[in-house]
């Protein structure tokens, strides 16, 4: 029997794609994007559209597992289940053994000696954080901070807006002027993509600002390469620029703004020549991108979240964010400008995570770890220790930063260690317990994005392969073992959906489970009046015709509704000068940065990014990902080279005071001097099992408690051809 399912892509990414899963005789048989879905419209990315390869690869974990040698990669291909490192057991011995051992452990050091440990593996509402939560706050467990990603950004863009709403992205086919800021679309967000084709077929300039040339810089109209961590600065130069000739719209300054006196005084601190010293951008460009952003309409930023994984990556958005407040342009369609889009509906998410089941268990609130300090944590943390881990949704030995420290932790002999995954990743290496998690094909969820305003259910596709189990199921199971009574843990996944949706808000009219099961539904702004929807004048203007339905464009700044304390676009923020932060806004140098007060001691700042092909660490291990990216590669420009003596091709050594890592040197110019990169991949799959992070820094940024993946100076050295390894 054939049939066709309609899912979403759960993956940690903006797009939240529609998805068709062809389902023949309960095998999956095919995947496409759904062209029924108005934003992601019928195409995947490179990655999903392999994803058969993913979910029938044959080095899926399909069974409960326990550990029989020691800890550690061993080969680089450890991942797959090798008879001598591990040995079936069933669901109930893994089960009861874990409820055992935190039963132990609960008694001997507390249940706060419990960490769990999660992130981005799925953004599904249920399977990210439901049950789990559930089951954590009723154990009494540690909590985690979950700041690996975005709460730089995140605190950023709230000090001003007050709500991480901004533009959608079907408005950036209306815009005339796009700068992608920090923002490689064609890699991270690549169905924003065919919106900006069709501005620039009406004649749209594309900008990009990102000190790596990325595919989306190499097709812009102009590309600005900037030192890392310096965006603040070039912002506020901006903004020097725009006040100072009298370019920004003083009547959407003067109703909807707070604080642009202060901001005046403080953009006089920031003429372009100051400015240009520290980004490597000219003063004579900064001064054609002010007058061009502010004067071409309508304009719009596209942000991404590059900017804030930098040691003072929220003031950067925080200034970057004022712009469109200055120049009005929240105004017009395709105006704006968009970083996250998730604040628009908040689901339900206190019925969901229960964070009520603390005070049960502990009386109060847990203590909070962040994740970003995993290192840290497990080896100087006291009062308790950390002696049990319980990871999902995430790859902490592959992406946390100071990935050696990260490792020393995960080898304590003392430390009990759980991994519910898809496949043996450099985490389950660490493992006393693998268990096995269900794709998005094998399970049903709810979705939301973080890059356009649609939400869906995705349906369950084919059952689970092996003995998988969802988040979901496997939370569940936990609490009955450790006799947890309240009727949460009994709740079924359509109740838990029902339950996620039940808000009492105008957007979400008529939206219920029955009909995202069928659809992909946008909030309905339009009908509520409050979102500010577009004026007819502006409808007519703006629409060429081809929008089908009762959509409105959303333009939710347009008439001011900032989610401030104070209502309006906080330019000047009494809540960050009490943090002792300016503000304003003001740009300091990273300390690990050609400026900043570590500027001296080692010549280059790195950048530890994302591969275009993989999803941060995950699809690194499939063979059909590799052969379209090509890993092990230190990217440097051709003058850094010659000063050492690198060839491109050459092995290179990369090292700072947090580690090393053995790669080849590429010189293709996707660098400038000073600056060098390599993306993030599994550590058994390098020689020496080392991720990039064995260089990063547990360091937090100054807004947010985010990582500073971004901040990161290092020495490179050509390897003797004869050396040995
Ligand atoms: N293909 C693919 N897609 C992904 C991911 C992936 O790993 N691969 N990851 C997903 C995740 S978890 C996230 S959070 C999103 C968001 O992903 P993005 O927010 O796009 O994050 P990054 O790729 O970290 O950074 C974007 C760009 O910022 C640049 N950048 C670095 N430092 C600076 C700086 O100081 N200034 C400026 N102007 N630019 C800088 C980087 O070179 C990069 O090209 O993407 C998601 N989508
Ligand atoms: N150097 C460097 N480090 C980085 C970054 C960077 O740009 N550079 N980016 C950072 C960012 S932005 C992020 S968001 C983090 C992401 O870090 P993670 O959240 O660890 O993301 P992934 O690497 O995608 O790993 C997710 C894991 O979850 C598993 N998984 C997927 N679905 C499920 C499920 O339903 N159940 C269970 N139990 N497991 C599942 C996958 O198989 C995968 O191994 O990495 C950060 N680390
Ligand atoms: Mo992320």
């Amino acid at each position: 029997m054939k049939q066709i399912v309609q899912a979403a892509c759960p993956h940690d990414c903006p797009d939240a794609c529609g998805v068709l899963i062809t389902v023949e005789d309960g095998r999956a048989t095919k995947i496409q994007g759904d062209p029924g879905h108005p934003v992601t419209r019928g195409f995947l990315c490179a990655k999903v559209a392999k994803y058969l390869d993913r979910v029938y690869s044959p080095e899926r974990v399909l069974y409960p597992m326990r550990r029989i040698a020691p800890k550690g990669p061993t080969t680089q291909r450890s991942f797959a289940p090798h008879d001598q490192i591990w040995k079936r057991i069933s669901w109930d011995e893994a089960l009861d053994e874990i409820a055992s051992r935190f039963r132990a452990i609960s008694a001997a050091f507390g249940s706060e000696a419990i960490l769990p440990y999660s992130y981005g593996g799925t953004l599904g509402t249920l399977n990210s954080a439901s049950m789990d939560r559930r089951f954590f706050h009723r154990l009494g467990a540690s909590q985690l901070d979950r700041t690996i990603c975005s709460a730089a950004g995140e605190a950023g863009l709230k000090s001003v807006l007050g709500v991480k709403l901004g533009t959608e992205p079907e408005q950036f086919r209306h815009s005339k002027y796009i700068i992608a800021w920090a923002s490689n679309i064609h890699g991270n967000n690549v169905h924003l993509w065919p919106f900006i084709v069709e501005a620039r077929r009406k004649g749209a300039t594309l900008v990009g600002i990102d000190p790596y040339r990325t595919r989306t810089a190499e097709c812009a109209d102009w590309y600005l390469p900037i030192n890392p961590g310096t965006d603040a600065a070039l912002a506020l130069g901006m903004m020097h620029v725009i006040i100072g000739e009298n370019l920004h719209d003083a009547d959407y300054v003067a109703k909807y703004t707070l604080g642009f006196e202060q901001l005046c005084e403080k953009v006089k601190e920031y003429p372009p020549e100051r400015v240009a010293q520290w980004t490597g951008i000219s003063a004579g460009d900064i001064r054609k991108l002010a007058r061009e952003y502010a004067t071409t309409r309508p304009a719009v930023i596209r942000l991404n979240y590059g900017i804030q994984r930098s040691e003072r990556g929220g003031m950067a958005t925080r200034a970057v964010v004022m712009l469109p407040c200055i120049t009005g342009s929240w105004k017009e369609v395709g105006g704006g400008l968009q970083m996250s889009l998730s604040g628009a509906v908040d689901l339900n998410s206190d019925a969901l995570k229960r964070p009520d089941l603390m005070k049960t268990a502990l009386g109060r609130e847990a203590r909070t770890i962040n994740m970003v300090k995993l290192g840290w944590a497990l080896n100087t943390l006291n009062d308790p220790p950390v002696k049990a881990l319980f990871v999902y949704n995430c790859n902490p030995a592959s992406v946390c930063p100071e990935h050696n420290e990260v490792v020393r932790g995960l080898l304590r002999p003392d430390l009990f260690m759980v991994v519910h995954e898809q496949f043996f990743t450099d985490t389950t290496d660490y493992a006393d317990i693998v268990l096995p998690a269900t794709t998005f094909f094998e399970h049903k969820d709810l979705q939301k994005a973080y890059g356009h305003f649609y939400i869906q259910v995705s349906n369950q596709a084919i059952a689970p392969l092996g003995e998988c189990r969802p988040n979901v199921e496997v939370f569940r199971a936990l609490a009955e073992r450790m006799g947890f009574g309240e009727d949460c843990f009994r709740e079924t996944v359509d109740e838990m959906i029902d339950l996620a949706l039940d808000v009492k808000h105008l957007w979400m009219e008529g939206i219920d489970r029955e009909r995202l099961e069928r659809e992909h539904v946008r909030f309905n702004f339009g009908a509520s009046g409050s979102g500010s929807p577009a004026s007819a004048a502006q409808l007519r203007s703006a629409r060429p015709g081809q929008r089908p339905g009762p959509t409105q464009f959303f333009l939710p700044f347009a008439n001011g509704n900032f989610r401030t304390a104070s209502g309006k676009a906080e330019l000047c923020s009494e809540a960050l000068k009490a943090e002792g932060l300016d503000p304003v806004a003001d740009f300091t140098p990273p300390t690990e940065s050609r400026h900043g007060r570590n500027g001296g001691s080692l010549p280059l700042e790195l950048l530890a990014r994302k591969a275009d092909n993989f999803l941060n660490s995950t699809f690194s291990n499939l063979p059909s990902m590799q052969e379209m990216e090509e890993s092990g590669l230190l990217e440097i420009c051709a003058a850094d080279a010659d000063v050492r003596g690198i060839r491109d091709g050459d092995r290179v050594r990369v090292f700072n005071r947090r580690g090393e890592m053995l790669l080849r040197a590429r010189v293709d110019g996707k660098v400038q001097p000073g600056v060098v990169s390599a993306h993030l991949n599994w550590a058994k799959m390098t020689p020496g099992f080392q991720s990039i992070n064995a260089l990063t820094s547990e360091k937090l940024t100054d807004m947010g408690n985010s990582a500073t993946f971004y901040s990161v100076l290092v020495e490179v050295e050509r390897i003797q051809p004869n050396a040995k390894q």
